[in-house]
């Protein structure tokens, strides 16, 4: 049997610190003093912050590290973004995306992330960009748990065989069902393209996971169709809505009817605060829109909301290197959720709330469940947050997948 103990770790900004014994890969004792037993590695953890890993809940790695390929996103819109990609598309091999997609997860493995749930595009009549994520699920499950949902970049019903793309797409394999009603070329285009979303998710037992609305057009209603069918189908939380950004745009009347079906229908929201305050307000002169979905008070009414990092240097994001930190940073100050108990909590946009919408067993420290957890340079969160901590240490199923030393600095004067 193998045996590890970690002493003196803060778990989720815990008062007092715990030691935490690991046996055969799981969470075997968790306690605030544990005596050590014979024959067991015993690890100092010097009072530092420890959470569940981290779990990027979007991300597109098939479009990871292609910036400026072929040529640069110059107007930084959505629209320009999906036209740039539409031509690097055309070059596209399996070893291509699989080289770049596990250069992105490698580097978001140094920031903790053990979870990942990554659209990919299927408006290719050969999906390429698939067949490789299928692969890399596989080659990198050591590393990291991939969520692959079928994301219909240019549209279902508005592209060739678009439906039967989707249906293929689901019989290789995907864990998730995508759809893009903003894009289609008409309203009814976005209502059925939901329906039948929903449909063949029901069909193949799959989840579903929307880019829904992402646009500052506050006539988008592709949310209240996605929510209703979530809703009636009792697909409920297996339901996630990304982007909404229209919401952002929508009149506060409309907002509060609303409210109510999004609390009935149960399903979750991801903000991808980075890039849709950089891809949205791109039509506003002043004042500009933030262009981020209503993230205060879709918590405050119980609402599951996650953050991901959404790209990483591609036509939608020149910059980036996966540290979630960021988009929570960033994503604090953009929803105005600044309070000392909100900068507190907002681990949990990258945790337990991002882990409830990929609908993870397991997910947690608590004795008995595997031994994933992640060990920052910090006694807090809060601490963790403001100064960029590093991840000292990734574990994942008892096993050390990531670690970092602590930077030294010397101010000389
Ligand atoms: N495609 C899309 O439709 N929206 C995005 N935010 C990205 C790709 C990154
Ligand atoms: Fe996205």
């Amino acid at each position: 049997m193998s045996r590890l103990l970690i002493q003196n770790l803060r778990i989720e900004n815990a008062a007092q610190p715990s030691d935490i014994r690991i046996e055969d890969g799981r969470f075997a004792a968790i306690a605030p003093r544990l005596a050590p037993l014979p024959g067991e590695t015993v690890v100092p953890g010097h009072g530092r912050l420890a959470l569940p890993p981290i779990v990027e809940s979007h991300v597109h790695l098939d479009t990871a590290l292609t910036a400026g390929q072929p040529r640069w996103n110059e107007s930084g819109t959505l629209f320009e973004g999906i036209a740039v990609w539409s031509e690097r598309k055309q070059d596209l091999s399996v070893a291509d995306v699989k080289d770049r997609a596990a250069r992105a997860v490698r580097q978001m493995a140094r920031f903790g992330i053990q979870f990942v749930r990554t659209h990919v595009d299927v408006t290719d009549p050969q999906l390429t960009a698939l067949h490789a994520l299928l692969e890399l699920r596989d080659e990198l499950a050591e590393l990291a748990t991939l969520q692959i949902v079928a994301f219909p970049q240019e549209g279902i019903d508005s592209f060739p065989d678009g439906r039967a793309l989707m249906r293929r797409a689901a019989q290789m394999g995907v864990d998730a069902i995508g759809a893009i009603p903003h894009f289609e070329f008409t309203r009814e285009y976005a209502v059925d393209s939901l329906n039948f979303a929903v449909e063949l998710a029901q069909e193949f037992d799959l989840l579903v996971d929307v880019h829904c609305d992402e646009i500052d057009d506050e006539a988008a209603r592709g949310l209240e169709t996605l929510a209703a069918r979530a809703y009636e189908s009792g697909l409920k939380e297996r339901v996630t809505a990304s982007h909404t950004t229209a919401m952002h745009s929508y009149n506060n009347a409309y907002f509060v009817r609303l409210l109510r079906l999004l609390k009935m229908s149960g399903i979750n929201f991801v903000a991808n605060p980075l890039v849709n305050t950089h891809l949205q307000g791109r039509c506003d002169t002043y004042p500009k829109r933030r262009g981020i979905t209503r993230v205060k008070e879709l918590t405050e009414a119980g609402i599951n909301v996650s953050f991901g990092q959404d790209d990483i240097v591609d036509p939608w994001n020149p910059l980036g290197t996966g540290n979630l930190r960021d988009a929570v940073f960033h994503g604090l100050y953009v929803t105005q959720m600044m309070g000392r108990g909100q900068i507190m909590d907002s681990y949990r946009f990258i945790t337990h709330n991002a882990a409830r919408t990929l609908h993870l067993p397991d997910y947690g420290i608590a004795v008995g469940k595997p031994a994933s957890f992640v060990i920052y340079d910090a006694p807090d969160w809060y601490e963790a947050l403001s100064h960029n901590a590093p991840v000292v240490a990734s574990y994942r199923r008892g096993r050390l997948v990531a670690q970092a030393e602590p930077a030294r600095h010397e101010v000389l004067l």
